[in-house]
Parts: C-alpha cells; sequence; structure tokens
C-alpha cells in the first residue's frame, strides 16, 4: 500500500443519515480539512523512488503518531506531491507538522552527516481550506487526475503513486475513471500545478 489512509474515526447518527455521500466526504470538517502541494527544490525529480516513498511513508507515520492527521487522498509525482489532511477538531497546525516530516524526511533521505544546509524541498508550500465537500470533491479528484494531467499515465489507474485504487475500492470511482479531465475540474485551476 503505497500511502497510509487512516481508518475513519467516529460516526454521528447524523452523518450516518447522509447514506448517499461517500465517507470521506460525509466526516468532512470544516475548517479542519486542507489541500496542500508540496514541490522538490529546484523540482529535481526524485519523490516515486522507491527509497524516497519508503522514507517518505515512514516520516509521515512517525510524524503522525505524535501529531494526528487523516492523509484523505494523496499523489506523488516525481517533482511534487499533492495530498488532502484532516486535522483533529481544533487543530489546524498543519505547518508544523509539515516542517517536521521534512526535516525527519531528510535525515532518512540524505547519506549520515549531510551538512547543512541541504536542499531537498521547496521551501514554502501551497495550502488550500476546504470549505464543503463540493471542494472536497474536487480536489480529490484534481489529485487522483493530475498523474495524467502531467502526462505521466493516460489512465488514472496506471499511476501506482496515488490513493486512486483506494478510492475505487469505496465505491468512489470507475476503475476507468480519469482518462480525460474530470467534469469537477473544468474551468478550474490550482494557483500552484
Ligand atoms: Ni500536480
Amino acid at each position: 500500500m503505497p500511502f497510509i489512509l487512516a481508518a475513519a474515526n467516529s460516526a454521528t447518527a447524523l452523518h450516518e443519515s447522509i447514506a448517499t455521500m461517500p465517507e470521506y466526504r460525509r466526516w468532512l470538517q470544516p475548517g479542519g480539512t486542507f489541500f496542500f502541494t508540496v514541490v522538490t527544490y529546484e523540482r529535481r525529480p526524485f519523490l516515486t523512488e522507491p527509497r524516497a516513498r519508503k522514507c517518505l511513508s515512514q516520516a509521515i507515520r512517525e510524524i503522525r503518531s505524535k501529531r494526528p492527521f487523516t492523509v484523505t487522498a494523496m499523489v506523488m509525482l516525481p517533482e511534487h506531491l499533492h495530498c488532502v489532511w484532516e486535522l483533529p477538531p481544533g487543530d489546524a497546525d498543519f505547518s508544523t507538522r509539515w516542517q517536521l516530516i521534512k526535516s525527519r524526511f531528510d535525515r532518512l533521505w540524505l547519506p549520515p552527516k549531510t551538512k547543512s544546509p541541504h536542499e531537498v524541498w521547496q521551501p514554502r508550500f501551497w495550502e488550500h481550506c476546504v470549505r464543503n465537500e463540493k471542494d472536497l470533491k474536487r480536489h480529490v479528484d484534481y489529485i487522483h487526475w493530475n498523474p495524467v494531467k502531467h502526462g505521466h499515465v493516460t489512465r488514472a489507474r496506471d499511476w501506482p503513486y496515488s490513493t486512486f485504487k483506494r478510492f475505487v475500492k469505496m465505491g468512489e470511482y470507475d476503475i476507468n475513471w480519469g482518462q480525460a479531465e474530470p467534469a469537477t475540474l473544468a474551468n478550474w485551476t490550482l494557483p500552484q500545478e
């Protein structure tokens, strides 16, 4: 499994009543769900290398065990990644989490005793606070369509480094979804790709 998609935490009677909506959207907490784009330093293409994926996975797991969050959806491209996180109620401190994940990754990824400064990531990242279910759907679609958008594959199903297949299993997509631009993304662009 390329990424960690934490099990959804708790359901209330209200949530359960909205039976037709997929679970990941039913549990949307406005103000607590964020979309991120994180880019490598000078767009160096290393992120999909097996060891890099392993290091990132480990870094996320370690930081998440101390500062919880749920990875709702994620895609890794060679020189950037996109993901949606859900943070615990009343906690919007994604900046510290990213800082810790990046530095933990660096420690795992770089040769031992590498001297600072070492450039691995672009210093800033793009973040967007997800406003509602429609906004969440659009960003999750954006994530899963991204490998096609960037020309790596012609079908979302052919890119192994995303949560796409997890969403197919949840019934959110047909396996052949994402060969053309999804309708949810028509006339819509992110400030940073
Ligand atoms: Ni992208």
